[in-house]
């Protein structure tokens, strides 16, 4: 009689793990991290860290959530990035992706950056005209947004236009939210489902501190 209530006991604990297990590992998956890469410089008197991006038109088994949707638009390594209070982010970015063009035009402004410029394939630019936009590197609540050039359609393969740039983030920790904002879903009503609304492709978190 007293082991089957042991026996009892141990499997509601075992249950109570597993269902646990789901709710954080499976319902609310927490994904890798990148840090971003400390460097001898500074700017401003402040460090500077360094993250590089590849924007892909199809993440393949590389990128977020183990190939469950290869074919999904995303941002390479993950959009989950990690950088230390007070530092200047020096951002590099490989687009890989073609020209969607952007609805909003605002966002084809630089916006938020060190002089409110990036460059693109090394040259200075504040802007980029709506129509060339693959992607946006936007932090809404940091003000910072960035136009990413999509490859053009005569373009060789393997081609990628190179898009950098500075931006300073807050001396005291926090997390921000971060996403694209340009229609890039294909095949998605009006380009906004999918990778546009799953966080880990078009959208992630900057952990400051
Ligand atoms: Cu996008």
């Amino acid at each position: 009689m007293r082991s089957r209530i042991w026996i009892l006991v141990a499997g509601v604990i075992v249950a109570g793990v597993l269902v646990g297990f789901f709710v954080t590992r499976f319902l609310n998956p927490t994904p890798p991290q990148i840090a971003a890469t400390t460097t001898s410089t500074t700017l401003q008197g402040r460090p500077v860290v360094s993250l590089n991006l590849t924007t892909v038109a199809a993440v393949g088994t590389a990128g977020q959530g183990n190939g469950e949707h290869p074919n999904w638009v995303g941002y390479l390594p993950t959009t989950y990035l990690k950088v230390p209070a007070g530092a200047v982010v020096h951002m590099t970015i490989d687009q890989q992706d073609g020209q969607t063009g952007l609805r909003n035009e605002y966002f084809g402004l630089v916006r938020g950056t060190v002089n409110n410029q990036m460059t693109l394939n090394g040259k200075v630019m504040s802007a980029l005209d709506a129509p060339l936009a693959a992607h946006t590197f936007t932090i809404p609540d940091l003000g910072v947004s960035v136009p990413l050039e999509g490859v053009a359609d005569n373009a060789p393969a393997n081609a990628q236009e190179v898009i950098e740039f500075d931006f300073v983030v807050p001396d005291k920790p926090g997390l921000f939210r971060w996403q694209c904002f340009v229609p890039c879903a294909a095949g998605t009503l009006y380009g906004n489902g999918g990778p546009m609304q799953t966080l880990g492709y078009m959208a992630g978190e900057l952990q400051v501190g």
